[in-house]
């Protein structure tokens, strides 16, 4: 199915929990940059929080998966105003009672964005190996293993996989403080991080859940960015703070 964001696709799958009750939370899941709703990671947490009672809403942003939009002209502004859709579409399904967010890497920064935008509404929220150092990095002139003058942003840079991105990416970050998103939310996180991830340091992790009011961490030690060796000990976390919490 597709949720309608002025004008742009973008590719929706809603995922019930087993069992037959008529109402139920529900858990908004987005992947990160290059990536889509059929990871292996993006799946397995879906699925786990399906198993104990939750339905899922996993969402292609962008420019990415199925949905609409170029990837080369995707912005963190349009994720974050495709988060806020998202949620205004999941809060009007009849069936939801409370509404969680959870992302991985860019769609982990997304999600402490949106979260805080919509704190009000927002019961938890679960950033997977958040990259929220991506706006620092942007206002330093480096980001994807590139380095540039962050005064005279290049007009395009490379993605990791051969795909150009518009040098608007860059410039938008430059504008995003996440740390008064984090100021702002004030129900419970809970942040996992592999301590040998390549692509966003651990030491972020560790910062985002001192400055949260509420947040637990979970370090899993030996894994990388998208849990290559221990997916098994994020989904353990997941489920264990998920039923502690409800
Ligand atoms: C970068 C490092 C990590 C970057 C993006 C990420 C745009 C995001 C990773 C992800 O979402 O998986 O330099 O630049």
């Amino acid at each position: 199915m597709y949720i309608m964001d002025d004008g742009i696709k973008l590719n929706a799958k809603l995922d019930m929990p087993g069992g037959h009750s008529e109402k139920c939370p529900l858990v908004i899941v987005i992947h990160g940059f290059t990536g889509h709703m059929e990871e292996r990671h993006i799946t397995a947490v879906s699925g786990t929080l399906n198993e104990i009672g939750f339905a899922t809403l996993r969402v292609d942003m962008y420019g990415h998966g199925n949905s609409g939009g170029e990837f080369q002209n995707h912005t963190l502004f349009k994720w974050l105003t495709n988060a806020l859709t998202v949620i205004d579409y999941a809060r009007n399904l009849d069936f939801v009672t409370d509404l969680y967010l959870c992302g991985h890497s860019q769609g982990g920064m997304t999600v402490m964005l949106a979260g805080a935008m919509k704190q009000d509404v927002i019961k938890g929220l679960i950033p997977l190996s958040p990259a929220w150092m991506i706006p620092e990095a942007a206002r330093n002139g480096s980001l994807l293993g590139e380095v540039f003058d962050p005064d005279h942003v290049p007009d395009v840079l490379a993605a990791w996989d051969g795909r150009t991105l518009n040098g608007n990416y860059v410039r938008v970050a430059q504008t995003i403080r996440v740390e008064e998103a984090i100021d702002r939310y004030a129900g419970p996180v809970l942040i996992v991080h592999g301590d040998q991830d390549e692509a966003v340091p651990v030491e972020y992790a560790v910062k985002a859940a001192e400055r949260y009011k509420d947040c637990k961490l979970v370090l899993i030690p030996g894994d990388t960015h998208c849990y290559d060796h221990h997916l098994d000990q994020v989904l353990d976390a997941v489920r264990q703070w998920m039923q502690e919490l409800t």
